[in-house]
């Protein structure tokens, strides 16, 4: 193929490409030390990104047992989250910092 050919051919492929990890990309904000959906449904089966948005002034750490991740975010600061592949269920996560107030749940389904 001629090199702008196959520069048309691929480019319905990118533009694929990006929608589908759109998809799998979820907001949660930190606000007031709480969770922003506290609960969020999730596909099942798929790897997420969780962009995790600290909208308060202090820092805060991102944890999760049930899904292992573990991320300090500064105040102000937003960072992305990888989560492999879950089964259908709940997966709580944390806010270390803000335990008393800073819970919440992935549904997956
Ligand atoms: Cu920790």
């Amino acid at each position: 193929m001629r090199p702008w050919i196959a520069a048309l051919a691929v480019a319905p492929l990118l533009l694929a490409g990006s929608a589908l990890a759109a998809d799998n990309e979820f907001t949660i904000v930190i606000k007031d030390h709480k969770f922003q959906p506290a609960t969020l449904e999730v596909p099942a089966g798929q790897k997420l990104v969780l962009i995790v948005d600290n909208q308060d002034a202090t820092a805060e750490e991102f944890e999760s047992r049930d899904f292992k991740a573990e991320k300090i975010i500064g105040g102000g600061k937003s960072a992305k989250v990888n989560v492999a592949p879950l089964k259908p269920g709940t997966y709580k996560f944390f806010g270390e910092f803000n335990m008393d107030t800073a819970q919440g749940t992935l549904v997956a389904k």
